[in-house]
């Protein structure tokens, strides 16, 4: 057994339990009002905001510290018209055949169809991939653990990073998504795990009539 190495921790914020209830209170409210967009305004913003919140998902707890995680932040048009063209192909199977009518009817509500404008009127495609592995300087491969679950988080994260920096955000999942090994040049170990589109809303941008479910649906209080 090695000797792990440990430092004295920075700490944390001392709060009152007022303090802590109106924090807890404030970025809840907050992340109330996030809302999945799909109708984006071509309005620029610019890389170092997108590059800040990349940053923070970095900061999300992994299997073993691996950080099985790679992001591609995508501006470029040439790119965003590939990623477009390839993910509307497989977008087209999907609804015109892939997807069980189950699937087709739970998205109804959601009014998605096959075209994907947004793919490149949106100023940043974040694409996250997850390492399924990593390689030592030996070329010899390294076992990764919980990584779809590490790549989650970091999702999370920075979904809730680009929401309090006022961008909204679309997470994208054309499948399969094997197009972006192709289009970003990444490597055999790493799987593209969420698309996701981020910018300012369209002016008139609509978001679906849905609800979330009541607090007391999905929380059972032990105290
Ligand atoms: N990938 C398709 C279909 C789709 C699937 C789920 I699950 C959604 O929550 C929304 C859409 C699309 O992007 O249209």
């Amino acid at each position: 057994m090695t000797d792990p190495q440990h430092v004295p921790f920075a700490g944390l914020p001392e709060l009152s339990p007022s303090a802590a209830l109106a924090a807890a209170r404030n970025f809840r409210v907050q992340m109330t009002a996030r809302r999945t967009i799909r109708d984006f305004a071509d309005r620029p913003v610019p890389v170092e905001v997108i590059r800040e919140c990349v940053i923070a998902a970095g900061q999300a707890p992994s299997g073993a510290n691996m950080q099985p995680w790679h992001f591609e932040i995508v501006g470029n048009p040439e790119l965003k018209r590939q990623i477009r063209l390839a993910a509307e192909e497989e977008e087209r199977a999907f609804y015109e055949g892939r997807a069980a009518d189950e699937w087709l009817e739970a998205l109804a509500p959601l009014g998605t169809d096959a075209d994907k404008p947004f793919l490149e009127i949106a100023p940043w495609l974040i694409v996250i991939f997850e390492q399924r592995h990593g390689w030592d300087d030996e070329g010899r491969k390294v076992r990764y653990y919980y990584t779809k679950e590490s790549v989650g988080l970091a999702a999370g994260f920075l979904i809730a990073a680009l929401h309090r920096a006022g961008l909204a955000t679309l997470t994208h999942t054309p499948s399969p998504m094997g197009f972006l090994n192709g289009i970003l040049e990444r490597p055999a170990n790493e799987k593209p795990f969420l698309l996701l589109v981020a910018g300012h809303p369209a002016p008139a941008a609509t978001v679906p009539a849905i609800s979330r479910k009541a607090p007391e649906e999905y929380i059972k209080l032990r105290p």
